[in-house]
């Protein structure tokens, strides 16, 4: 394998801009004013990607056009590769449409090339669904290799095309950029073994941790630019929770406004009392089929009902309570939260509740990102589990 000197875009970008005062530079790689001490440390020494990785990142680029849009199944790229160029694309669109394998090989009329490889970012479904196997289609059609991404985590599946395949002679490997391949359905994967939906905490914050604004001042803690990021998650969830107190305050559409999204996610309330306006917008416009209200139900209750009507995902926009909640009872899979530059004091604390008891037992982020946006920071991460923190 061959390797070459490759700088950490990413990592370069965040130093860079952590020293920046320019606000206009959000998030443009900066090397200008980085010493060069710096720049080496960074410099890492990595696998050049090798043919499959490429294809396999070709066949994500598919993947990600269903994002938002396959709910409750996954989103699934492929690509056909003969002598080195891809001669067929696909990805899954819908839940009962095509999935990716099919959509990609009906591309091709004519016998497939025996050394014609297929990259998939899912392993292929063995048993029939809305739609009938993809393991007995690619084999029906003659392909001799086959590349996937991540092994299918459903039950019904997992595992089961790649014995198949390799029983009909196919030429298998699979994990190629698994990592990556998995993170994509993050969602899918937790609620397909746990029935429960994938759960992200986002919220706009100021650096004291409050979530309200001061009265009199502007409607907004996070910039423009924040809000506008933060309002691209909707199009990639299943449903927006968030508490009556919420709904009482602001009167919210929580609807998709940009994005590939299909339906309107379903807009679910919390509330203890059921005291709601009737007027509020959610119960009168013309997505108020697709609101949900939970009367005196813990969130527990809630996302189990929710994973029963096959929602996947769901993003908690707030209140403070709800927030809290979530936190309190580990119920949160993915954090995405918005600093602003400015102490409210006073107010609503985004994630108050009962808190931990000792530092050990606080909830820890794994992998966390660090994004300017404008005047703001975007703090994204992945709580860790028990697990891994006992085992530091
Ligand atoms: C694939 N390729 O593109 C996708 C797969 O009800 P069905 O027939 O649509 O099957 C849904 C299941 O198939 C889904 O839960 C997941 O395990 C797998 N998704 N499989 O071979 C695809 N989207
Ligand atoms: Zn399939």
């Amino acid at each position: 394998m061959s390797w070459i000197f490759y700088a950490k875009y990413e990592t370069l970008l965040h130093s860079s801009n952590w020293g920046s005062s320019n606000p206009a530079r959000q998030c443009d790689a900066d090397f200008t004013g980085l010493p060069l001490v710096r720049l080496f440390t960074y410099l890492r020494l990595v696998p050049q990607q090798s043919t499959d990785e490429k294809f396999m990142q070709a066949a994500l680029v598919e993947a990600e056009k269903g994002s938002g849009t396959t709910s409750p199944n996954p989103a699934v790229g492929a690509v056909l590769v003969l002598r080195n160029r891809i001669i067929a694309r696909g990805h899954h669109r819908f839940a009962g449409g095509d999935h990716a394998e099919i959509d990609c090989l009906r591309k091709l009329d004519d016998p497939i090339p025996a050394e014609a490889v297929l990259y998939v970012t899912l392993e292929p479904c063995s048993t029939r669904g809305r739609t009938a196997p993809c393991a007995n289609f690619i084999i029906q059609r003659g392909v001799r290799r086959v590349v996937i991404g991540a092994v299918d985590p459903n039950p019904k599946h997992r595992g089961r095309a790649i014995g198949l395949l390799r029983a009909a002679g196919v030429d298998l490997i699979t994990g190629v950029l698994e990592d990556e391949c998995t993170r994509l359905n993050e969602a899918f994967n937790k609620w397909i073994v746990s029935g429960e939906p994938f759960v992200i905490a986002k919220c706009g914050m100021s650096l004291d941790g409050y979530l309200t604004r001061p009265p009199g001042e502007t409607r907004w803690l996070t910039s423009e630019s924040s809000r506008t990021h933060a309002h691209q998650l909707r199009a990639l969830v299943d449903a927006i929770i968030v508490g009556a107190e919420t709904i009482r305050r602001d009167n919210p559409r929580l609807t998709v406004r940009k994005g590939p999204r299909r339906a309107q996610p379903w807009r679910v309330i919390l509330t203890k009392s059921g005291r709601l306006p009737r007027n509020a917008t959610i119960f009168r416009d013309a997505k108020k089929e697709r609101t949900l209200v939970y009367r005196n139900r813990s969130l527990r209750a809630v996302l189990r009902d929710l994973g029963r009507r096959e929602i996947t995902s769901v993003l908690i926009e707030g209140g403070g309570d709800v927030l809290s909640q979530a936190l309190d009872q580990r119920l949160i899979d993915k954090v995405q939260i918005y600093v602003a530059p400015i102490f409210t004091g006073g107010g609503v604390l985004a994630f108050g509740g009962k808190g931990a008891a000792l530092t050990q037992q606080s909830l820890r982020m794994d992998s966390p990102r660090y994004e300017r946006i404008s005047q703001d920071i975007c703090i994204t991460g992945y709580p860790k589990k028990a697990t891994d923190i006992t085992a530091e």
